[in-house]
C-alpha cells in the first residue's frame, strides 16, 4: 500500500515536471534541403557605424521571398556562439534554405532576419583564443551596440515595424545567453525571446527576471531549448525552474543531441514558426495545454 502511494506520488511529480519540460521533435525530413521551384529570400551583408565600438561593423540580413519595400516587416535578431561571427549561422545552418522552405509551406510570418557580429570590439573576428576575457566581455558590450547602433540602423535602412511586439531576439549558446540577457533585460524593446543551448553568460535567474509580473505582462514568447547531451543544459534548466516557480509562461524544450548545428537548425525550424504569430499552434510541435490562454484571459 505504502509502495503504491509512493509510486503514485512519483507519477504525479513526474507529470508536473513533464509540463515544464517538453520534448522537441526533430524537424521533418528535408526541412534543410534546397527545394526546386520555390520563391527564395535574399541574404546580403551590410555595414553600420557603431558608436559603441567606434568603427564600422558587419551584419548579414535575410529578406523573405516576395520582400517588398512597400510592406513593413517584424525583425528577428539571430545571434551566434563563442566561436562564430556574423557568418556563423549562414555557414552552419544555411538558414535561408530552412526559412525559404517554411515560407513555401506558408508556415512563417514574413520577417527580416538580422545576423550580427555579437562580439562587440574593434577586432571582432573569431580568430585566436575565443575564450580570452576581452573577447568574452565583448559579448556583453554588444548590448549597447545592438540597442544604440544596430537596431536604429536596421530601422532606417529597411521597411520594418519598430515596436516591441515586432522585435524578436534569439541565439545559440553565447548568443542564447545574450538573447535571454538582452531580451529579458529590455522588455520595452523585445517581446519575443529565445535561447538555444544557452551558455554560462546567461544571467542568474533572479537577475535575469527580477520582476516576474512585468515579464508575464510583456512577453509574447519566451523559448528555451537544449540538447539532452549538452553539458550546458543546467543553465537553461535553472532559468526554467525559476520561471516555473514564478509562474512566468515559457517553453522549455529538450531535444536529442549535443552542442551543435543539428540542434540549432532544429530550433530555428520550430521557433521561427511561433514568431509574430497570434495563433499559438504549429503543426507537429507540442505546446502546453494552457499555452496562449493565460494571455487572452488577461486581456
Ligand atoms: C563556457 C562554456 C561555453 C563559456 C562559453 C561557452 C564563457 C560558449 C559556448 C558557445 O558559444 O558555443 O564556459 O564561458
Amino acid at each position: 500500500m505504502k509502495k503504491n502511494i509512493i509510486s503514485l506520488l512519483c507519477l504525479f511529480a513526474c507529470s508536473c515536471f513533464a509540463q515544464a519540460q517538453l520534448t522537441l521533435p526533430g524537424a521533418p525530413e528535408g526541412f534543410d534541403k534546397e527545394k526546386e521551384g520555390i520563391a527564395r529570400g535574399k541574404i546580403e551583408t551590410v555595414s553600420y557605424d557603431s558608436t559603441t565600438v567606434g568603427n564600422a561593423r558587419k551584419a548579414l540580413v535575410y529578406t523573405p521571398p516576395g520582400f517588398s519595400a512597400d510592406e513593413k516587416y517584424p525583425v528577428l535578431y539571430l545571434l551566434h556562439g563563442i566561436g562564430g561571427d556574423e557568418n556563423e549561422w549562414n555557414n552552419g545552418a544555411k538558414p535561408q534554405i530552412i526559412l525559404d522552405n517554411l515560407y513555401a509551406a506558408k508556415k512563417l510570418a514574413p520577417m527580416i532576419v538580422i545576423m550580427p557580429n555579437g562580439r562587440a570590439m574593434k577586432d571582432d573576428s573569431a580568430a585566436g583564443n575565443v575564450m580570452a576575457p576581452d573577447k568574452v566581455k565583448a559579448f556583453e558590450t554588444f548590448e549597447g551596440d545592438l540597442l544604440k547602433d544596430l537596431i536604429p540602423f536596421v530601422e532606417k535602412k529597411y521597411p520594418v515595424k519598430a515596436d516591441r511586439e515586432s522585435r524578436a531576439i534569439a541565439g545559440l549558446s553565447m548568443g542564447g545567453g545574450q538573447s535571454l540577457n538582452f531580451g529579458l533585460g529590455n522588455l520595452d524593446t523585445f517581446a519575443w525571446v529565445g535561447g538555444f543551448s544557452s551558455a554560462p553568460n546567461t544571467k542568474e535567474p533572479q537577475k535575469l527576471v527580477p520582476d516576474p509580473e512585468k515579464a508575464r505582462k510583456n512577453l509574447k514568447l519566451l523559448w528555451m531549448s537544449c540538447g539532452d547531451q549538452d553539458r550546458l543544459i543546467s543553465f537553461s534548466k535553472r532559468v526554467s525552474d525559476y520561471l516555473e516557480a514564478e509562474k512566468v509562461p515559457h517553453l522549455f524544450y529538450i531535444e536529442k543531441g549535443g552542442h551543435d548545428f543539428r540542434v540549432w537548425k532544429n530550433d530555428l525550424y520550430w521557433l521561427s514558426q511561433l514568431l509574430f504569430q497570434s495563433a499559438p499552434k504549429v503543426e507537429g510541435l507540442p505546446l502546453p495545454e494552457s499555452w496562449g490562454k493565460a494571455e487572452s484571459a488577461s486581456k
